[in-house]
């Protein structure tokens, strides 16, 4: 089902009143009262993980054709794969791409990147968000994904095209002339045929964004690549630590710095205020068992270079005592002090220096 073209307010009367009248609402919708009133991040994508549909979903293999909230834009045929589905090539998990049990419930999506032999498979899919995103905003947007097996074929990259509008070029192929504001470009993620892997993104939102758009915007000629989709969501969320973007914080390269975790002046004394910072840390760490890091200590360059090592290292080691005292198990974290040597901003004015002054931490390769 896709809505008719109502403001958010409009649209909450109207599944009210079809609530009221028994209009058998097709959805699970979240109440707006109860969405404003908790606290835990809200999915702004509805029917996330393609589990609802307007028809029995034993018989219909294509999103576009029955699936909730869920449409295409361009003429291809993005596919919906369902357990109770009768034909066997649209089954889950064994279905004519390959074989993947659902992420959630009895039902996925999927989609084709291109398609070298008939040249007419670039499949996208495209939902209506909840409510509207906020200027200035930050999102978490991620989803789950896995590469079906019949074909050899991976995309270099997915992207998410966040529009005011509904994108809609039924007709045509490509939605190439789009640019997408978020890549995927994990190459693990993107090869994975065994399982689902996540793939996560913070999101800045410019302001009325209400339609989200998914898939490969950049296919290349002659790539043949299937993906398999669940579970879709758009949370408000500040940073990848926020949102456990794990594979992302993962890739080679990739330093995150720890946001307000601030030292009494010239100690290594752990300020009250870090702790909100500090527990996303720790429990990223405990969703992510594998995973050991490095914290790197960072000062500014007021002081000597060896009193600088020394603070920063002793303020790193802060941080891991305080994780471990909290029940992080000994061994997962190794510490280091750089000193003032790699400063992020100027050393001439106050705000440079604050920024300097900083822990991070980086995923260690096994
Ligand atoms: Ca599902």
């Amino acid at each position: 089902m896709v809505f008719p073209q109502h403001p958010p307010i409009v649209r909450l009367g109207l599944l009210f009143l079809c609530h009221l009248i028994g209009v058998g609402t097709l959805l699970a919708q979240p109440d707006e009262e109860m969405l404003r009133s908790t606290s835990a991040p809200v999915n702004l994508v509805l029917n996330p993980g393609f589990e609802t549909t307007d028809k029995n979903p034993v018989n219909f293999n294509y999103i576009r054709t029955g699936v909730s909230n869920w449409t295409t834009p361009n003429r291809g045929f993005t596919d919906y794969f369902h357990a109770q589905n009768i034909s066997p090539t649209n089954r889950a998990p064994q279905n004519k791409f390959g074989y993947e049990a659902p992420h959630s419930g009895q039902a996925y999506a999927g989609f084709c990147v291109n398609d070298n032999k008939f040249n007419m498979q670039i499949e996208y899919l495209e939902t209506r968000l909840w409510l509207l995103l906020e200027t200035n905003r930050k999102y978490c947007v991620s989803l789950w994904i896995s590469r079906a097996d019949s074909f050899g074929g991976k995309a270099d990259e997915l992207g998410i095209y966040f529009s005011e509008n509904q994108v809609d070029v039924y007709g045509k192929l490509y939605l190439t002339k789009l640019t997408p504001q978020i890549t995927f470009t994990d190459s693990t993620a993107l090869s994975n045929q065994v399982g689902w892997t996540r793939l996560c993104a913070v999101y800045e939102a410019k302001g009325g964004e209400e339609w989200l758009t998914l898939g490969a915007f950049r296919a290349k000629p002659g790539v043949r690549a299937h993906y398999f989709v669940d579970d879709v969501a758009v949370v408000a969320g500040e940073s990848l630590l926020d949102c456990g973007c794990a594979g992302e914080l993962a890739q080679p390269g990739q330093t995150y710095t720890l946001r307000n975790v601030n030292f009494a002046f010239d100690s290594a004394d752990l300020l009250a205020d870090s702790e909100t910072e500090l527990s996303k840390l720790l429990s990223f760490l405990q969703e992510n068992p594998d995973f050991r890091i490095e914290l790197a200590g960072h000062t500014d360059g007021m002081g000597g270079d060896a009193h600088n090592l020394d603070l920063s290292r002793r303020r790193a080691e802060s941080v891991r005592n305080w994780l471990e005292a909290k029940g992080l198990a000994a061994g997962r974290v190794e510490c280091k002090g750089y000193g003032a040597s790699q400063p992020l901003n100027s050393e001439m004015t106050a705000e440079g220096r604050q920024a300097n002054r900083r822990v991070e931490f980086r995923i260690l390769t096994p």
